[in-house]
């Protein structure tokens, strides 16, 4: 059986899912989404997505037209159909189809998808060795012009920015904010450890509160490593002991390059090492 998607409390086979050409979603980047997890059947941290959905959804005046409660079942009801143990969910709600032009007002019909699909994950010899990323030249999105913690179909200025990292041969870019400070990178969370200490941006530095950030921010706790949330600059990245990135798809995935510079003495940190696999116990529980 093909993969069955989720479009507005109906199931469609791969083929058969479509959405109209009038959707504001495709016209605008007009909508909201998320990018979730199942391990052996269950979803990672599900509650957390449907606020920050819903949060994203308020923030651009995008009335989703289901309860929380809901939305939730119909999630799981997608991985079961599916028989998917691990899986990689992507949720979306768009504003719906309407006149061209840019005025919400005149669409109805918010359309909600959601596609549960096999994750594919970064090279493993990355989460063993640790990979390389740049500092990509194009900044996060301006708090002011749209804000960072808005998980809004609008993803270009981090499409550019991992360009640039593809063209420089990395899977992943640093992404600065309109300070200049560090934000984070196209689609993960960055955490650096110097002294014993882990260090990461705070929501406030332009960054989305990533899921699996606040996950391992809680495991740090755990294991009584201390852990504050901070602005920091590039050169805190070139200077610091360890450095790791953290996502929905990338879980805890170690960082040993900036800018071909070596961080640290080049090697997965013991910090880096404990985190990666506690977050992996955790998701497994
Ligand atoms: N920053 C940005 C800009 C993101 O898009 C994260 C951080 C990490 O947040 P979570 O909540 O996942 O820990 C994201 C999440 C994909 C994909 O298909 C992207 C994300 C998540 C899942 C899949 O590229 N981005």
């Amino acid at each position: 059986m093909s993969l069955q998607i989720y479009i507005n409390g109906q199931f469609f086979s791969k083929e058969d899912a479509k959405i109209s050409v009038y959707d504001h979603g495709l016209l605008y980047g007009d909508g909201v989404f998320e990018g979730l997890r199942a391990y052996s059947g269950k979803v990672f941290r599900l509650q957390q997505h449907i606020d920050r959905l819903y949060e994203s959804a308020r923030a651009i005046m995008l009335e989703i037209p289901m309860t929380m409660d809901a939305l939730s079942a119909a999630v799981n009801e997608t991985v079961a159909k599916n028989s998917l143990q691990d899986a990689y969910i992507r949720l979306v709600v768009t504003r719906g189809s309407g006149a061209l032009g840019l005025d919400p007002n005149k669409t109805s019909n918010p359309q909600i998808i959601i596609i549960a699909d096999s994750i594919t994950l970064y090279p493993a010899e990355f989460y063993e060795k640790g990979m390389a990323i740049i500092t990509a030249s194009t900044i996060r999105n301006h708090p002011a012009a749209l804000s960072p913690r808005i998980k809004s179909l609008n993803y270009l200025n981090n499409i550019l920015a991992k360009i640039e990292g593809l063209q420089a041969g990395c899977v992943e870019a640093l992404m600065l904010n309109h300070k200049g400070e560090v934000a984070e990178c196209t689609g993960d969370n960055i955490f650096i450890v110097k002294d014993g200490v882990l260090k990461t941006p705070p929501t406030d530095a332009g960054i989305l509160e990533g899921i699996t950030r606040n996950a391992v921010i809680d495991l740090a706790r755990e294991h009584g490593i201390p852990c504050i949330e901070t602005a920091m600059t590039r050169h805190d990245v070139i200077v610091a002991d360890e450095c790791f990135l953290t996502g929905s798809a990338a879980e805890v995935i170690p960082v040993v390059k900036v800018d071909s510079r070596s961080i640290g003495d080049g090697q997965v940190g013991p910090i880096s090492k404990k985190l990666q696999s506690a977050f992996k116990k955790m998701v497994r529980m």
